[in-house]
């Protein structure tokens, strides 16, 4: 399987693991862990058939993203889940600064109200502006607006790093975005 097919393949188990599980017919536990067994049979019946190592190549190294997390038999999407689930990731200080990726169509909403998470559980930011520029380059012309991580986090906000370096938090109100 070719470098191009294993992005393809970590985007679909992506999709089912973080918003579509019902796609092939499996449920994940309250913490988005499925046995990679029971998820291997569902793809299989459901003609995306995928074999362990296949998998194991992808959790290692498959793409640059480290979507898909392993822990025993089991496996989650690190983040991005829109299916209500809790990761229990264990709040922790940020960076005194991190980024967020945008286009200029929300940025009219974004100063009103701030960063909200939209379809997912938790708002999703980067330690690097280059990261966020990949990120805000998915939906136009990339808006890098910067956040006061440290200023929030001493002003109560929690934050939660997943296990792919990405930082999650439920919302940024205004006052802590900088464009
Ligand atoms: C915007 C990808 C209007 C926000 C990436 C973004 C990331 C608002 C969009 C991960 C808003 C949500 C997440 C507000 C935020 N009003 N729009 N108040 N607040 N927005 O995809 O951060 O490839 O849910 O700026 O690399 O773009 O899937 O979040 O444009 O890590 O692994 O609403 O997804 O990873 O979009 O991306 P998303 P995101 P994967």
């Amino acid at each position: 399987m070719g470098t191009v097919d294993l992005t393809r393949t970590s985007k679909f188990l992506s999709y089912v693991l973080r918003h579509h599980p019902d796609a092939i017919g499996v449920e994940l536990d309250a913490a988005g862990w499925i046995d990679i067994g029971v998820l291997l049979d569902a793809l299989a019946r459901h003609g995306r058939p995928l074999t362990r190592e296949t998998l194991d190549r992808l959790v290692a190294d498959g793409t640059d993203k480290k979507r898909l997390e392993v822990a025993g038999d089991r496996i989650r999407a690190a983040q991005g889940h829109s299916v209500e689930v809790d990761l229990g990731l264990p709040p922790a200080p940020p960076p005194e600064t991190l980024y967020h990726g945008t286009v200029a169509a929300v940025l009219d909403r974004i100063r009103a109200e701030g960063l909200r998470p939209q379809g997912r559980t938790h708002v999703h930011l980067s330690t690097d502006r280059e990261t966020a520029t990949r990120v805000g380059a998915r939906r136009g012309r990339p808006v890098i607006l910067t956040v006061d991580a440290a200023g929030m986090h001493r002003a109560g906000h929690a934050f939660y790093l997943a296990a792919n370096g990405v930082w999650l938090t439920d919302a940024v109100p205004p006052q802590w975005l900088a464009e």
